[in-house]
């Protein structure tokens, strides 16, 4: 874990004793948007814009060895944006809106909560919600 650390962190000119900038964990995990931007900011405890080595090794360790309730915290915490401890609709459309569509259902027929470049199942989802 610590090379691999150290390889992010390294990865690009602008390297830093700190830690992994924004660009490099963005364009290493690919997430998208907001997604990116929610994932750093819980890694970033400490928001020095830097995400240093304890705070790596601690986010992906709720990941990857965290037990249930861990994994609902850091899942809660990705939706909650602005840290008010409560998730709003408007949060969870506006997360939905991140999520990659897929092109294999186009020709499958459309189902609720599969979403496609056509629409497909979000509007149905939007409708519930
Ligand atoms: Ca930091």
């Amino acid at each position: 874990m610590k090379d691999f650390f150290k390889s992010l962190q390294t990865r690009y000119k602008e390297s830093s004793p700190k830690g992994i900038p924004k660009h490099v964990l963005h364009s290493y995990m690919n997430l998208p948007g907001l997604i990116g931007d929610s994932f750093y900011r819980i890694l970033d405890t400490n928001k020095d814009e830097y995400i240093d080595l304890n705070e790596f090794l601690n986010g992906l360790s709720r990941i990857y060895f965290g037990d249930f309730e861990d994994k609902l915290k850091f899942i809660f915490e990705m939706y909650d944006f602005d840290g008010n401890g409560k998730i709003s609709k408007e949060d969870i459309r506006t997360m939905m809106s991140y999520i990659p569509m897929s092109t294999l259902a186009e020709n499958e027929g459309l189902k609720e909560g599969f979403f496609t470049r056509n629409g497909g199942g979000f509007d149905a989802y939007y409708d519930r919600i």
